[in-house]
């Protein structure tokens, strides 16, 4: 069951809170990641998981909820990752709140695409995905994906990702980051 109000999946094998102290060097402003953090280790996101074996030809399905906040003008949003296995997809169906999602390859394409209550978003295999809440309220979707994808933080921790979401006067805008393109070979396995 899961509660499309809340996000909550019962039962769940698995649950993953992550705060802001576990996204040290996520945020674009690092200052302001510093003052944040100093305030409170305020709970960014969490995830309710199934957890098949990881084999290949099972699913795990999860559900994410990101909690509305911004660092600096940056909205909340996910750790982002690749997937270690890096030829495996995901679906995201959105069932609250608003947010984007942010796609990148190691060839140096970028999109960002709108999720809200009823959208699909595809990834496809070899693209980089991060999930940020553009609301006011907790954006929350369900994910599904192949149970032996495996994440790779690595490659999006050691220099972001390329497209910045942002709150400017009042509206949201995405930017494109210092960092224009991936390092030679990043990604690629
Ligand atoms: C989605 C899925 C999960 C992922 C979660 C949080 O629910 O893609 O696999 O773990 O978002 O994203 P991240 O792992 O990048 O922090
Ligand atoms: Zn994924």
């Amino acid at each position: 069951m899961i509660d499309f109000e809340t996000g909550v999946m019962l039962p769940a094998d698995g649950k993953i809170e992550r705060r802001l102290s576990q996204m040290k060097g996520v945020f674009a402003d690092e200052k302001a990641y510093l003052a944040c953090l100093e305030k409170e280790d305020s709970l960014v996101y969490e995830v309710y998981t199934s957890t098949p074996p990881e084999r290949e030809g099972d699913l795990i399905y999860c559900t994410s909820v990101i909690y509305p906040g911004k660092v600096g003008d940056e909205f909340y949003m996910t750790k982002g990752h690749y997937h270690a296995k890096r030829g495996t997809s995901e679906v995201y169906l959105c069932v609250g709140g608003r947010g984007m999602l942010v796609l990148e390859n190691p060839h140096g394409d970028s999109t960002v695409l709108d999720m809200y209550p009823g959208s699909m978003s595809y990834i496809p295999p070899f693209w980089a995905h991060r999930t940020v809440n553009t609301g006011s309220g907790p954006f929350i979707f369900i994910g599904v994906y192949p149970a032996d994808a495996g994440h790779d933080y690595g490659t999006i921790e050691a220099c972001g990702m390329m497209k910045l979401v942002l709150q400017r006067g009042g509206q949201t805008v995405v930017l494109d980051s210092q960092r224009a393109s991936p390092k030679a070979g990043e990604g690629l396995s």
